[in-house]
């Protein structure tokens, strides 16, 4: 934790303190993460009386990916677009809640910000946590003033920074600009998101495992061996491991953090891609506990390293304590033998 606990450090005094260690810093990227912090305590505040003003449910459309969209996902995502477009710093938004990209009226805008505006929100009907996650990174062509898909494909190591918001039991905000991870928690009572801590560091090994298991059948033989060693009990090994899985990866991922151990959303035959989204789910997420001293490969390689083909692309993922990470991947390595039979017969 901080050596400044009896100090109370709000976000924006933070970024702030940040950005003067860079003595050419323009400030921008600092205007950006406040511009974020600002929608983040508008989204929260509505998800906290959800119940109340009746937005939970369904809209009734459906977004990008088929999959059903609930009021609050589209009340975050506007909330978020309009804080991007508030000051003339970022130049295109890609959003899971978007089929294509979201031009801003800023032509010489030098950011491009992915969002999950509203990550798990199936449980929001449920008063589970949920979460928003961006990722940001630098345009490269700046010489061109149409905008593209392409300008947003770049992979995962290329991000400048990137963070969630959880709206949890309190609301919680952290981040990375490659510097190590920073938390802060929303403290209602005044409005402002206060730090609780400038270096979160992820337990190098932990004892949870997180994973779907229903679709159990649908996986490759290694996650499915991998798995049955999480449950086999051996003391010395500190086995078994405890399953906890919340349906949320921002959730998911956050606990991963705090107390260690892995969560895995792996290709199966239901998803032969993975079912969650490299650029705005896996990415900024990977780039948090890489940052933390985590790890977070798709299988084979990081995450971070994925050339994206596609701005709303699918991937695998296995996130979390280093140790566990590199035990998972033993079992993928074992059985990647009956995988490519398996896709071949
Ligand atoms: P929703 O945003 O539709 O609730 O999806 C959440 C999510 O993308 C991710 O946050 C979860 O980890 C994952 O899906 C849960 O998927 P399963 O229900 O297939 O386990």
């Amino acid at each position: 934790m901080t050596d400044r606990k009896n100090k109370l450090i709000t976000l924006e005094e933070y970024i702030i303190q940040a950005q003067n260690r860079f003595p050419g810093a323009t400030g921008e990227l600092s205007q950006l993460l406040r511009d974020i912090g600002l929608a983040a305590k508008i989204i929260s505040r509505e998800v906290n009386k959800a119940g109340i003003t009746n937005i939970l449910g369904e809209d009734g459309s459906t977004n990008v990916h088929g999959e059903s969209v609930k009021k609050l996902d589209l009340f975050a995502d506007k909330q978020l677009i309009s804080a991007l477009n508030r000051s003339d710093i970022t130049c295109m938004v890609i959003s899971e809640e978007n089929d294509g990209i979201v031009e801003l009226d800023n032509d010489g805008g030098k950011y491009i910000v992915y969002l999950d505006p509203l990550d798990g929100s199936s449980n929001i009907d449920v008063n589970v946590s949920v979460g928003s996650i961006f990722s940001i990174y630098m345009r490269e062509n700046t010489d061109s003033k149409t905008l593209s898909k392409e300008d947003a494909l770049q992979p995962g190591v290329k991000q400048v920074a990137a963070g969630y918001v959880l709206y949890g039991s309190s609301t919680l905000m952290a981040y990375t600009t490659g510097l190590g991870v920073s938390v802060f928690t929303l403290d209602p009572s005044i409005g402002e998101f206060i730090l609780c801590d400038d270096d979160l560091q992820i337990p190098d090994f932990g004892t949870i495992y997180s994973v779907n298991e229903g679709s159990y059948q649908s996986w490759d033989l290694g996650l499915k061996k991998y798995v049955k060693y999480c449950q086999v009990e051996e003391p010395e090994t500190q086995r078994p491991y405890k399953a906890r899985y919340i349906g949320s990866m921002v959730a998911d991922v956050h606990r991963t953090l705090i107390t260690g151990g892995i969560f895995i959303y792996p290709n199966s035959s239901q998803y032969p891609s993975g079912k969650l989204r490299l650029m705005y789910e896996c990415n900024p997420l990977s780039f948090l506990i890489e940052q933390a001293g985590g790890m977070a490969i798709d299988g084979n390689g990081r995450i971070l390293e994925i050339k994206p083909e596609a701005i709303h692309q699918r991937t695998p993922i296995y996130i979390g304590s280093r140790q566990n990470v590199l035990k998972v991947k033993e079992f993928l390595d074992e059985y990647a033998e009956e995988r490519v039979k398996a896709s071949l017969s």
